[in-house]
């Protein structure tokens, strides 16, 4: 066996992770500064019994998914290509949680996309309203029920040859989607209600053989925000970021200054109302969790 190879890293423990290369999934541990993800090289160390490897470097990442709070910086997973939000009336989802991901996946080089789950299920007029906050933004919507196998073809068809996690609150459906997509049988959590039971607990990154990557982390299950700036906010609420550059003045606040062209657009209605407030919340407050 070649003594130095390359590879993909699939899973992740707290002192050790498994590196997928063309023949083997190897144990490997010099694990400092690599996630799920990760293309590393890594040397091959063969005792009698086992195959074990060192980490040696990484490739420079295309992608890299952040979670920020205050002066804490974190990476939860390397080259993302797809943040695939979960969007389901049961359990609800706020605009908060679906905006704060946005922001996030922007700011981290990476698509967000909207999978409205559960179609199968009744929903009121507020989830239709929310929806549609979204549909007059430049964001991909996927409707489909995992559960009953409803339009799932969609989601496969839009996620072959890239590289997905899933979010969503716990109970909206994260293991089931995946279970079908791999076709193995992922823990499901049918305990699942608004306070959460967790079921997922380390960090693995799934092949399917249509050519889908998917990640399944821990670590996203709480997102802090506070760590990106004012700018960054902005930024992230890209109908919004467009706006802003027509405002009279450069360091406008959005809020009461004059001729600002966010707050034009928000009174004519091309701004949302819901959008803007998560905005200004999201600037505006020290510590949003
Ligand atoms: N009616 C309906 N139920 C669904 C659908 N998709 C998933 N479920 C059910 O929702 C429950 C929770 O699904 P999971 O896949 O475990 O949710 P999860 O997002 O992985 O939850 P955590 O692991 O706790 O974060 C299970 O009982 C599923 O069978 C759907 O499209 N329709
Ligand atoms: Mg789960
Ligand atoms: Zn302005």
């Amino acid at each position: 066996m070649t003594k130095v190879q390359t590879g993909l890293v699939i899973e992740f423990y707290s002192n050790s992770c498994l590196v997928r290369t063309k023949e083997h999934d190897i144990p490997c541990i010099g694990i400092k500064d690599v996630v799920v993800g990760d293309q590393v090289n890594i040397e091959i160390i063969q005792d009698s019994k086992k195959i074990r490897g060192v980490i040696l470097s990484k490739e420079p990442r295309k992608s890299s998914l952040r979670k920020k709070e205050n002066s804490k910086s974190k990476v939860i997973a390397a080259n993302l290509s797809h943040v695939g939000i979960l969007f389901t009336p049961q359990p609800k989802t706020t605009s908060e949680f679906i905006d704060k991901w946005i922001l996030t996946a922007i700011l981290s080089d990476i698509k967000p996309f909207i999978i409205c789950n559960k179609i199968d299920l009744e929903h009121d007029e507020l989830y239709e309203r929310n929806i549609s906050v979204y549909e007059k933004l430049d964001i991909e919507i996927i409707k489909i029920s995992a559960k009953k196998e409803l339009n799932t073809n969609n989601l496969i068809n839009f996620l072959k040859e890239k590289c997905v996690l899933f979010v969503g609150n716990s109970g909206a459906g994260k293991s089931t989607i995946t279970s079908l997509l791999t076709g193995k049988k992922i823990k499901t959590n049918s305990l699942s209600n608004n306070q959460g039971v967790h079921t997922t607990s380390i960090s693995t990154l799934y092949q399917t053989k249509n050519d889908i990557s998917i990640i399944d982390s821990p670590g996203v299950r709480d997102l802090p925000i506070s760590g990106w700036n004012k700018d960054e906010i902005l930024f992230g609420f890209q109908e919004i970021y467009k706006q802003s550059k027509k405002c009279k003045f450069n360091d406008c606040n959005h809020i009461n200054n004059k001729e600002c062209a966010v707050l034009d657009h928000l009174s004519n209605g091309e701004i949302d109302e819901s959008r803007y407030n998560n905005f200004i919340k999201f600037r505006d407050s020290d510590n949003c969790e």
